[in-house]
């Protein structure tokens, strides 16, 4: 069988004094981390649009990646050594999971009864490097944004016939999605925003959305699929403004529509960025309610304004993103998927191996920092400590439903002016830093 890496042996850990970049420095996949093993808290997935179809090519030059497996004159062999050069891949990186788009993997051919053969076709073969390699499909999802047919959008189309189109190639990809075992099904709202106010029904556009996402919960129970349903927010690019702006505004339309029981959410860390969050803001608010299912893990850069999709590097931003995913103990049936590309210059297969080794030792020390931070106590003490005047007295009646504003003013008017108490933010920061 040809190999697409062969200068690439298996990536050990060699611990954090190792000075071979193509090793890992701190993740240790069968090291425990309190109960579970880092591999199972981790549960790291590449995403095959970025590593295996990037190009390298921006609005102001053509491709520049050099990857052997675009080599071949008919498009179903690309598909093919695609699919294989892939799965070396995950096996020598060592990660359990990837992810991909129907059209990565397979691509479009005239009509609909033809794609759907091909994509049948790549799936069997992915099904089988799935059951050689032990390598899992941690989500499926659907290109319902590069065909010019999705202009205007996909579920939010003005056009019914576009919105049966979108319907059918979903339909396909969930299955394909099932028979693979796939953990999850993501929706990204590619085109589901607006351009211009002008032309726009901004409601009907939501209620088709709520319909779309109702019949693929519908089709989910029809074909038995028991993967989460995960939707992932984003502000902006390619449209002006999208319609899962942030975390909170996909909660809010769930609960408006009756769809918060099928659906959990997908946080990417760039898109939380791009909506003007922290990461661990977007995780926390999407946490709290239950529904962090999955990551995307990239980063942007604060001097450039759009979705960069760098690899994740910051040691800070994988600790508050491992506080919050320990805290709500685990992802469940998500993981942490490396939505990220290398940057243009890094043109070679090397450049790839690079790139998820650090990611996956930056959460790795994100994890072993959250970790100590959590079982040492200090900040949840902190926080608890900040809230407990709602543990007793009027604070408990307020929590419990037990007073009211006549209360209330009778109490100050009885106690006076509250005591300043410092909120402690530089203190807080140089603890985080005791860890780092
Ligand atoms: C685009 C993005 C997508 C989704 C899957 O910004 O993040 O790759 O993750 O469609
Ligand atoms: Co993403």
């Amino acid at each position: 069988m040809k190999q697409f890496f062969p200068g690439i042996k298996k990536i050990r850990y060699e611990g954090p004094d190792s000075k071979n970049p193509l090793a890992f420095k701190h993740y240790n996949p069968n090291k425990k981390i309190g109960k579970k093993t880092m591999k199972e808290h981790l549960r790291f997935s590449v995403a095959f649009w970025h590593t295996f179809k990037g190009t390298g090519s921006d609005p102001f030059g053509g491709p520049v990646y050099d990857r052997p497996w675009d080599i071949a004159n008919d498009c179903m062999q690309q598909a093919e050594n695609t699919m294989r050069a892939a799965f070396e891949f995950f096996t020598k990186l060592g990660v359990p999971f990837y992810c991909w788009h129907d059209r990565d993997i397979a691509p479009e051919a005239d009509n609909l009864k033809e794609t759907n053969a091909r994509l049948k076709n790549i799936v069997n073969l992915a099904k089988k490097l799935q059951h050689d390699t032990g390598v899992k499909l941690l989500w499926g999802t659907s290109n319902c944004f590069s065909h010019p047919r999705f202009t205007h959008g996909a579920g939010t189309n003005p056009d019914a016939h576009v919105f049966a189109y979108a319907a059918s190639q979903i339909k396909m990809a969930m299955e394909c999605t099932k028979q693979l075992g796939g953990a999850n099904y993501v929706f990204w709202g590619g085109r589901e925003g607006y351009s211009n106010l002008l032309n726009t029904n901004m409601k009907h556009e939501q209620d088709q959305m709520a319909r779309f996402l109702e019949m693929a919960v519908e089709h989910k129970k029809k074909i038995g699929f028991k993967g989460t349903l995960l939707i992932e927010p984003k502000p902006k690019e390619p449209t002006k403004h999208q319609y899962d702006y942030d975390a909170a505004t996909v909660l809010s339309f769930l609960h408006k529509y009756g769809l918060e029981d099928e659906y959990k959410l997908n946080i990417e860390a760039n898109h939380a960025t791009l909506a003007g969050h922290t990461f661990e803001h977007d995780l926390t608010v999407a946490s709290i309610d239950g529904k962090l299912g999955s990551i995307d893990a990239n980063r942007g850069d604060y001097l450039l304004g759009w979705d960069t999709d760098l690899f994740p590097s910051d040691i800070y931003s994988a600790t508050f993103a491992m506080m919050v995913i320990i805290n709500q103990r685990g992802l469940g049936t998500g993981g942490i998927n490396f939505d990220a590309k290398v940057r243009r210059g890094s043109f070679d297969e090397k450049d790839l191996f690079h790139a998820h080794i650090g990611g996956m030792d930056s959460f790795a020390r994100g994890l072993k920092i959250a970790h100590k931070i959590k079982n040492d106590g200090v900040l949840a003490n902190f926080v608890s400590e900040r809230y407990k005047s709602f543990k007793s007295g009027i604070g408990r009646k307020v929590m419990r439903g037990e007073t009211n504003f006549r209360e209330l003013e009778k109490y100050i008017l009885k106690k006076g002016e509250p005591k300043k108490i410092s909120g402690r933010e530089e203190m807080l920061e140089n603890l985080i830093n005791s860890y780092i």
